[in-house]
């Protein structure tokens, strides 16, 4: 069973998301607190609509941690939706009874947008395909849940991956490298990672960022939205996370899936990504000077992004994603009516956001911490804490080795419980 697998619950407008993460090894220190930061993290950035105003994203914790330590079991956290208290009995999870439907039917017919059934389609959203495949005659049924509002509770999860990871010199951050075509130019990214957090866009070359906002307001005063590109950057990840042996081991497969996975990313790549393809071979690969201290191999650049053929290379992972404009737009494009299949003049408008690179990059980074924290668990097996990092620190010192060196086996061939060499030979072990 995978560890640090997790599933989410919950529609936009409902009172709850939910997630369970399982798998988490017993011990980790884990509280509300360490959740916090990046539930906020995600609900800031300049083009986010008016839902975060009302939004103050809290994950709590109802099980799976007892006296601040994780136990072993499954954790269950909570993010309340505060605006739920504005939908009533539109989000209503119990039948609506005659009296409530009836006053449903009046407020829609007074012209109250929300008690309407959604049915124009919008173009780019999950709308059309979704309310055809599971057969809705309302939209909302399909909106609610394709929502990127889901994504506060997967950040909640990433949260204890971070923890977890933290234990383990592992760390994962996210700027924006791009909105509307303008791109951060690295020569005069000049923000340290804190300024970069703190600034509108998350954006470490403020004179891009300048040029960012301005093609948002653009946007705003189009009544449209714009997109971008993120960056997510993993540190302190050891040689020999994933495998090249089967196309579902490879740990680039599965952070590219992970990412693509987010609601709004339409593209994903790794390193130098599709840019390689304009390079001579010779211009791409990243020349090994050899083996530095603690096991730590030296590249002189890092075009493959921390993976080659699937396994973690001891650099930095690097992952960019592409985020398309959110498709609900203010000055809605032409579309279609689901229920009579003719054209409309509007698709549906809700309030929505500008533009969301900066919260996208944090959802990323969740996604990569949540994958990273499986990969180090595969490779270290452990259900403990402690099992966990004697294992990782007996693998670094490995690293630091020639490979084939007899270490992992006492004199005489056999591993005896309690030497460091069977913490060395667990680590390779498959538990
Ligand atoms: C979001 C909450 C949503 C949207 C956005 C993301 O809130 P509401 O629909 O109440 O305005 O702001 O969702 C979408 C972009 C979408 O397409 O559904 C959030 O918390 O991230």
């Amino acid at each position: 069973m995978a560890p640090f697998r997790f599933l989410t619950a919950g529609e936009s407008h409902g009172t709850t998301l939910g997630v369970t993460v399982e798998g988490v090894p017993a011990g980790l220190a884990l509280t509300e607190a360490d959740l916090m930061t990046d539930l906020a993290r995600r609900q800031r950035g300049y083009g986010r609509g008016a839902r975060q105003s009302i939004e103050h994203d809290r994950a709590e914790i109802v099980a799976g941690v007892r006296h601040g330590r994780t136990l072993g079991s499954p954790i269950l956290l909570l993010v309340a939706n505060r605006d739920a208290a504005n939908w009533g009995a539109v989000m209503q999870v119990g039948p609506l009874s005659e009296a409530d439907a009836t006053a449903l039917a009046a407020a829609a017919k007074g012209g109250d947008k929300r008690s309407m059934p959604v049915t124009r389609v919008r173009p780019g959203h999950g709308d059309l395909a979704g309310a055809l495949k599971y057969g809705h005659g309302d939209v909302r049924n399909v909106l609610e849940r394709a929502s990127a509002r889901e994504t506060a509770a997967r950040v909640a999860a990433g949260g204890v991956a971070r923890a977890f990871l933290r234990e383990l010199g592992i760390d994962v951050w996210s700027f924006t490298a791009e909105v509307g075509g303008v791109a951060v130019d690295p020569a005069r990214a000049s923000r340290s990672r804190e300024e970069a957090d703190a600034s509108p866009l998350r954006c470490p070359d403020p004179e891009a960022e300048a040029a960012m906002i301005a093609k948002v307001d653009e946007a705003r005063d189009r009544g449209d939205t714009v997109g971008g590109v993120f960056e997510v950057v993993a540190t302190g990840v050891p040689i020999g996370l994933g495998s090249y042996v089967h196309w579902d081991r490879r740990l680039d497969a599965r952070l590219a899936a992970a990412v693509m996975s987010i609601n709004i990313v339409k593209g994903v790549e790794l390193g130098l990504g599709f840019e390689q393809t304009r390079r001579f071979g010779s211009e791409v690969h990243d020349v090994i000077e050899g083996r530095g201290e603690a096991g730590r191999w030296i590249h002189r650049s890092n075009n493959a992004g921390g993976l080659t053929a699937g396994v973690s290379n001891g650099e930095p992972i690097v992952v960019r994603g592409a985020v398309k404009p959110i498709s609900t737009l203010a000055r809605p494009l032409p579309s279609a009516d689901l229920v009579t299949g003719q054209p409309v003049e509007k698709a549906h408008y809700e309030r929505s956001d500008i533009s969301v690179v900066p919260a996208a990059g944090v959802v990323a980074e969740a996604m990569v911490m949540l994958i990273l924290a499986e990969a180090v668990l595969e490779k270290t097996g452990g259900d403990s804490m402690t099992e966990v990092v004697e294992r990782m620190t007996a693998w670094r010192g490995h690293l630091a080795e020639p490979p084939g060196t007899p270490n992992a086996l006492p004199k005489g061939g056999t591993a005896k419980a309690g030497t460091s060499g069977d913490v060395t030979l667990a680590s390779g072990g498959d538990d």
